[in-house]
């Protein structure tokens, strides 16, 4: 197992250690038509009791989106309407979570609000390119953020899911979206990178920077994982929402293997013992 460098953040209140052991991010979206949890956390009791639910199941960050990125046929939703949706879940939550909250949004307008309201992660799959005034932004809050590579937007990422060696391409566009980045005024060590599992991409290249995420790790930034319920998941395990939840859960042991920092994940305890066995294996040295 190879871990790469090990990040000590302080997150405004918080802290967090990345590259020691994987964390397990716990997925919470605040919309009416998400990919695999659409409409079950709209309503923001429901949410906010969801995220401490995650937390209390071992989630080490909980990452909160107003904005559905579902493929085939997400619609963009204007920055009032996605603060609409996150903002009194933000508010309920308030020094409620011990862990550090991640807000998924492309949006400035969006993550203005939420770092207002505590969030400490800015978790962009558009790796900063949607919004100018998301790169300034990051930079002066000094925050944590998410770089993931997609193509497209939302509504249309998979009209461009056409690669004749997608690990080199998605490699070489985190490394230049890092370096990007840094000449915006972000910290280095402030960023992760992900290689964006399901967004303008095919199952098999999805599969394919699954088998290569050494290669990515080697990057040299912490790597972020996001494979839970996908379709290329469910592509391989069937319907069976079980079935799925046990794919999920043995791509998290494959990324944990591999020194992936964070694994993205609906079902937040099977991920923790995922971790777990792995810390376990990890430790038993030799057994002897
Ligand atoms: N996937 C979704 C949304 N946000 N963010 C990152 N960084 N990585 C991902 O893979 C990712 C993401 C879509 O999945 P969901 O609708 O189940 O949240």
């Amino acid at each position: 197992m190879t871990m790469r460098p090990v990040f000590d953040w302080k997150l405004g209140s918080r802290a967090l250690q990345l590259g020691k052991k994987t964390l397990v991010m716990g997925v919470l979206n605040v919309t009416p038509d998400s990919f695999s949890d659409g409409g079950r956390y709209f309503d923001p009791r429901r949410a906010a009791d969801h995220a401490l639910e995650m937390e209390a199941a071992g989630a080490a960050i909980i990452d909160i989106g107003g904005e559905s990125t579902r493929p085939r046929g997400a619609r963009e939703v204007p920055a009032e309407i996605e603060i609409g949706r996150v903002a009194p879940v933000l508010k309920r939550l308030g020094g409620r979570l011990r862990v550090p909250i991640s807000i998924d949004t492309r949006k400035a307008a969006v993550a203005r609000i939420a770092l207002e309201a505590g969030a400490a992660i800015v978790n962009d799959v558009s790796a900063l390119n949607a919004d100018p005034a998301m790169a300034p932004l990051v930079a002066a809050r000094k925050c944590a953020v998410v770089l993931m590579h997609m193509r497209g937007g939302p509504a249309d990422h998979m009209k461009f899911a056409h690669y004749r060696d997608v690990v080199s391409e998605v490699e070489t566009f985190l490394a230049a979206r890092a370096r990007d980045a840094i000449c915006a005024g972000v910290s280095p060590s402030r960023i992760i990178l992900d290689p964006g599992l399901g967004f303008a991409k095919q199952a098999r290249h999805s599969l394919a920077l699954l088998g290569a995420l050494p290669r990515l790790c080697a990057l040299g930034y912490p790597i972020l994982v996001g494979a839970s319920r996908k379709s290329f998941v469910r592509a391989t395990a069937g319907a069976d929402p079980a079935a799925i939840e046990s794919a999920t859960a043995a791509v998290s042991a494959i990324a944990i293997a591999a020194g992936v920092a964070i694994v993205r994940v609906h079902d937040v305890a099977s991920a923790v013992a995922a971790v777990k066995m792995a810390a376990a294996i990890k430790s038993s040295k030799g057994g002897g």
